[in-house]
């Protein structure tokens, strides 16, 4: 296939990438991701330490060039959760920035220090083909660890294309983000699509609404962000006038990952006179649909299909829906060209998650308006949570607790909250009922065996859990006692 990064290919002087005050050009990208991709066993899969830094953009970008799958892995994440990611996806070796210190088990792999002063290897080139694993990012379920989806370097292609085409974003186009680098979102949107266009990133290493505001006011033309994100930035506008300023700056501003209330739409809007535009996407697809830059923006949804994205809504039982009616609610399902190709040594859950003919099932529900907006109403699962933009499984929370001794019974569930979306709630009856542990020993022990992100908000204490005459716990039935 054709170069994923044609700037790349014949790099000049002009900034690639920037986090804090550290950046490269595309001729030092080009050298340093060149003489790391020299290193890398062809063929291979390897971790990479993925801090929001300079050296994990250097990683995955020298990565693709030689042809070889990246594995990002969350440096907040707890011993549980990489052993699970780690013994799954058996990377050949790890790569890190140097000085970061890895802890157990990611420090029994070879580990290779990113330098992102590397120049002067010529790049092999390797025989890469479309279908070629780029990418094993690992995405919750209700049940169970996390699963590695493989996402092609097509996938990647497609879906960057599509999306310069819905936003018209082109190389004179300068990103503004602090999302991590991890997920889809940060690493695939907001440091290979800059990439791709020949234009560059600046990071911010941590979101803040003033980090935001100063890059706008120096340049950036676009900002990515999840609705916690643009929340807080909407909190935040009536006591900054100075972003407000630089956001009216703005040529676009772009929100995912969940739902954007159109409340917080309509405060930005009004301090700002800028639209957000939202778009909607999955790991295991990448993106589906979005507002176009030049389309009507219309709060509440998520625009129209991207270019060779084929997307339909289906009944419980399959049946596809042909209204474009505004009310009558199904599963969004997607095929194209922007999909994963399946879970790594998951062939059962790949085969739950495809129609026969190829079709994505997404757990999605949404109407069409008239004109094909889509609309997101809710999600199948009631045990998939979002929560900062995070999708996390109630079922990993619950095995979390239910390793703590101090917890006897577990059960999750996700709440409405202003600024997360929704956040964790854990309904638990401790083994002592005369001494519960803290709720904070709870969520820190979870924060440590899996990540922080994870970690229940609020705990509440119950005598018993409510159970149907299977046994299965009614989570509806869940109030405090
Ligand atoms: C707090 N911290 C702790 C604990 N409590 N650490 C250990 N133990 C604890 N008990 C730390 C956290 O690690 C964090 O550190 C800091 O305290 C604040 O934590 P928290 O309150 O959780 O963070 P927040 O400030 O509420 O974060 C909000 C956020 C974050 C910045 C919006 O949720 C975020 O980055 N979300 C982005 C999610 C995302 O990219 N999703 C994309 C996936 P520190 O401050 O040092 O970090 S979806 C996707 O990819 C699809 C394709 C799509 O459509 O986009
Ligand atoms: P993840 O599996 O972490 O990649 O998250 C994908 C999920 O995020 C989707 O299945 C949706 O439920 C949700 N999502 C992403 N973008 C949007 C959006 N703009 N509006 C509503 N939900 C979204």
């Amino acid at each position: 296939m054709s170069s994923l990064f044609p700037a790349l290919e014949s790099p000049d002087g002009q900034v690639a990438l920037r986090f804090g005050d550290r950046s490269m050009t595309y001729a030092e990208l080009a050298g340093a991701t060149g003489a790391l991709a020299a290193r890398l066993p062809a063929g291979s899969r390897v971790a990479v330490w993925a801090t929001p830094a300079l050296e994990t953009a250097v990683a995955v970008v020298a990565a693709l060039r030689a042809g070889v799958a990246a594995v990002p892995l969350n440096p907040k994440s707890g011993e549980k959760e990489l052993g699970h990611i780690l013994s799954d996806s058996a990377p050949v070796l790890v790569l890190a920035a140097p000085g970061d210190e890895l802890p157990s088990p990611v420090r029994d792999l070879p580990r290779l220090d990113v330098e992102v002063t590397g120049a002067g290897s010529t790049l092999p080139s390797p025989a890469v083909a479309d279908e070629d694993p780029a990418l094993v990012v690992y995405t919750s379920g209700t049940t169970g660890p996390p699963k590695g989806a493989v996402i092609p370097r097509r996938a990647i292609a497609h879906t960057l294309d599509a999306l310069a085409d819905a936003w018209q974003w082109t190389g004179d186009d300068v990103l503004v983000h602090g999302l991590p680098l991890f997920h889809v979102h940060g690493l695939v949107l907001g440091i290979l699509g800059p990439l791709r266009r020949g234009g560059s990133v600046r990071h911010l290493g941590r979101f803040t609404t003033e980090g935001v505001a100063h890059e706008l006011d120096n340049g950036a033309t676009m900002l990515f962000g999840v609705p916690t994100m643009y929340h807080r930035i909407a909190q935040a506008l009536p006591e900054q006038p100075e972003l407000a300023r630089a956001l009216g700056r703005a040529r676009l501003l772009v929100s995912g990952s969940a739902a954007l209330p159109v409340h917080d739409h309509e405060r930005i809007t009004a301090a700002t006179g800028q639209r957000v535009v939202e778009r909607y996407g999955m790991t295991e697809t990448l993106m589906n649909t979005s507002v176009r830059a030049d389309g009507e923006p219309r709060p509440g949804t998520v625009g129209l299909p991207l270019p060779g994205v084929d997307l339909r809504l289906v009944e419980e039982d399959g049946t596809p829906i042909t209204a474009y009616d505004g009310e009558t609610v199904g599963e969004i399902q997607v095929r194209g060209p922007n999909l994963f190709t399946g879970y790594l040594n998951r062939p059962d859950a790949t085969a739950g998650a495809l129609t026969a003919d190829g079709w994505f099932r997404t757990g999605d529900m949404a109407v069409r308006d008239p004109d094909g907006y889509v609309r997101i109403v809710g999600r199948k699962a009631t045990d998939l949570i979002k929560s900062g933009g995070y999708k996390i499984g109630a079922g990993e929370i619950e095995n979390a607790l239910l390793e703590h001794p101090g917890v006897r019974e577990a059960a999750v569930t996700g709440e409405p909250d202003a600024d997360l979306g929704e956040r964790i709630v854990a309904w638990v009856v401790p083994a002592d009922p005369q001494s519960p542990p803290p709720d904070s020993e709870l969520a820190d022990h979870v924060a440590r065996r899996l990540a922080p992100h994870k970690r229940p908000r609020v705990v509440h204490f119950l005598s018993s859990l409510p159970r149907n005459d299977m046994g299965k716990i009614m989570k509806r039935a869940l109030t405090r006692d």
